[in-house]
């Protein structure tokens, strides 16, 4: 009988990445499925009946955990939470867990319940781990001491997911890249040599996405595509081919150094090829900042020119910005602002420094005494530093909220998306006619004109269907991306001054209490348990307004709150009872 393997990947919270607001537009579950695990299932032997749940398009039920022999999960650091939730579901049920991928390989030291970890790239332990449990001895730790050749890796199952969930597709033609930015993982898990794959076996890849018929957009999720220029230009050529004989079924989308601005025969393949996006490591305009993180390509050229270039093949730059070097001045929000907008970057994706385990950055702040807490992998949502900051820490996060909220606000972002509609040729980032498209636009039409921000919606399109109509169907595509991205920043926004008035609650009770004791006025005990008592069900209100994705990110300190209200109410109407003993106990 054959053994079940269910495969299951966690739920991913909302960030500026899951555009999850916009995909309802266009009748889709999540933006991308999970390459990694659909990678391990093609490495099990015939004698496994093969499950895959993401639960970012469908709910993990009980008897998923319950029909399985054993479960592999794989995460990121961010979905911590769901993988939390998804282990004690299997420890209920008594069932094996396997876990790898990126958060267990940085984190194993600290994840409690998992049965056996498959650390780093897995190509080449993945079979001891299964052959030693056939033999009924696996053991707790796989570490992939070497960096595999990942023409090893097969064609990934894409039969295991129901492709029309998704909005792009995913596929990797190489680990690794030849840059040392301070604060990338990257380079620690997958190294500086960059490892491709033979174009053959790319293409490979792609006929499998092909067969399944999906239709839409791929991400090939190299960290630099580019990282070895030459392979990849053998790659494109592929690609070209390919297309032409397909009709041109998909357009890509990738990850890139800038450098890649630099070279114009690359930037020719990769539009002939379909590419319409690339996400840049921008990081900061500040030279000095770039400097001490060691990314010293940006510093090469002049940046916002290198934008433009790749714009005018057609090809959209989103781009990647950090606030919080150390060498950040008061104006780098201002700078940030400024950049993002000559630029024409309508997606920019701004966040703080965030210290990954494993990071040059990591190992220098050790030993500079300066880390406060693990990554939580979530540096755009999660406003808590983790190291302490040589830019006072409020100030930081008030800084990062300006630029979030000018970028965002609708007025900026629609000026951006016009000016690149204007730059990019007029043949490019066009979609292909599809139904979908139509009910896009027309939802668009009803929710974004009647929405707070419609003058400057309508303004945009119309400016665009009078000006450059040939970049409509391109315009509307930004409007609902907008969509999402005005949604999570007031989102944010909200969240953090909720986030506030629960720290100053905290001051202001333990302020008053401190004022009693110190005047010695045990009457007045009762008007604090009112105060306190008012302030808890304000903040409660205020914890139900927010939005379901922000109170699953508030719900730890809201938690501690309300564990803090119960035992100070408890302490208030024990010191009321006995006035003699006032607060005697009370803990900070
Ligand atoms: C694609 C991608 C995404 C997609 C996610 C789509 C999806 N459904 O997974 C998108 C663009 C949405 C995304 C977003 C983010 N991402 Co991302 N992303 C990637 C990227 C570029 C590629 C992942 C991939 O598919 N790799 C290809 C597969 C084949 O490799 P793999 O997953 O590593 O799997 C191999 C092994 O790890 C192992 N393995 C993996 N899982 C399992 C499970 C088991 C059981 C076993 C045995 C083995 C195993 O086997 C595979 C073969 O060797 C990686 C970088 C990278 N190079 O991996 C970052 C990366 C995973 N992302 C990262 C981060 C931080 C984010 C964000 C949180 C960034 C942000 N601040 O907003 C966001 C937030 C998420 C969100 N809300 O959507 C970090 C994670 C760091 C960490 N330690 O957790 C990475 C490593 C990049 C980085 N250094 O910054 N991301
Ligand atoms: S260019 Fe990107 S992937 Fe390469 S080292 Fe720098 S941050 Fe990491």
């Amino acid at each position: 009988m054959k053994k079940k393997a269910l495969l299951v990947y966690p739920e991913i919270p909302a960030t500026y990445w899951s555009v999850k607001h916009s995909l309802k537009f266009i009748n889709k579950r999540a933006s991308l499925p999970p390459l990694g695990l659909m990678t391990i299932a093609s490495m099990f032997p015939e004698n496994y009946e093969l499950k895959l749940v993401d639960m970012n398009t469908s709910s993990l039920k009980d008897s998923d955990i319950i029909d399985a022999d054993i479960i592999f999960i794989s995460a990121m650091i961010i979905q911590k939470r769901s993988f939390d939730d998804i282990i004690k579901l299997c420890r209920k049920y008594k069932k094996r867990v396997v876990a790898g991928g990126p958060y267990p390989t940085s984190s194993y030291r600290s994840i409690k319940g998992v049965d056996h970890f498959i650390l780093n790239e897995s190509e080449t332990i993945f079979g001891d781990f299964l052959s030693d449990l056939e033999k009924g001895e696996p053991k707790k730790i796989y570490l992939s001491e070497i960096k595999p050749d990942i023409n090893l890796t097969p064609v990934p199952r894409f039969d295991l997911i129901n492709v029309k969930d998704y909005n792009s597709m995913a596929l990797q033609f190489s680990r690794g890249c030849p840059f040392n930015c301070e604060f990338c993982d990257i380079i620690e898990m997958f190294g500086r040599k960059p490892r491709t794959k033979n174009p053959e076996n790319f293409i490979k890849e792609l006929e499998a996405i092909y067969r399944t018929g999906f239709d839409g957009s791929v991400f090939i999720v190299d960290d630099n595509f580019i990282g070895n220029k030459s392979r990849v230009k053998e790659l494109l050529v592929r690609i070209i081919e390919w297309q032409k004989k397909n009709s041109f079924p998909y357009t890509f989308f990738t990850e890139a150094s800038i450098d890649l601005a630099a070279d114009e025969e690359l930037l020719d393949l990769m539009s002939q090829a379909g590419f319409d996006m690339v996400f840049i490591g921008i990081e900061t305009p500040d030279e000095n900042s770039l400097h001490h993180a060691n990314k010293n390509q940006n510093l090469k050229l002049n940046m916002v020119e290198a934008v433009h270039r790749i714009q005018k093949r057609g090809i959209e730059v989103a781009g990647g910005f950090i606030v919080g070097f150390d060498t950040d001045k008061e104006d780098i929000f201002d700078r940030q602002i400024d950049f993002i907008s000559r630029a024409s970057i309508p997606m920019a994706m701004v966040g703080l420094l965030d210290v990954l385990p494993g990071t040059q950055l990591y190992r220098r702040l050790k030993k500079e005494n300066r880390l406060l807490a693990d990554s939580s992998g979530n540096n755009t949502h999660d406003l808590r530093l983790n190291f302490i900051t040589e830019m006072p820490g409020e100030k930081l996060v008030e800084g990062y909220k300006k630029i979030i909220s000018t970028i965002y606000h609708p007025k900026n972002y629609f000026q951006r998306c016009y000016s690149l509609l204007k730059r990019i040729p007029s043949n490019s980032l066009d979609l292909e006619f599809k139904p979908v498209y139509i009910k896009a636009f027309l939802m668009s039409l009803i929710k974004q004109s009647f929405s707070s921000y419609g003058f400057y919606y309508l303004k945009f399109i119309t400016k665009v269907l009078f000006t450059n109509i040939k970049h409509f169907s391109a315009a509307i595509s930004f409007a609902v991306k907008g969509y999402h991205f005005f949604r999570i920043t007031d989102d944010i926004i909200d969240a953090d001054e909720f986030s506030v008035k629960l720290r100053r609650s905290i001051n202001s009770i333990e302020a008053s209490i401190n004022e009693i004791l110190r005047k010695g006025k045990p009457d007045e005990i009762h008007l604090i348990y009112l105060k306190v008592q008012n302030v808890y069900t304000y903040l409660q209100k205020k914890y139900s307004k927010l939005s379901r994705d922000m109170q699953e990110y508030q719900r730890d300190p809201f938690g501690n709150f309300k564990n803090y209200y119960e035992m100070i109410m408890l302490r208030l109407k024990n010191s009321f009872n006995n006035k003699n003993n006032i607060l005697q106990k009370r803990t900070g």
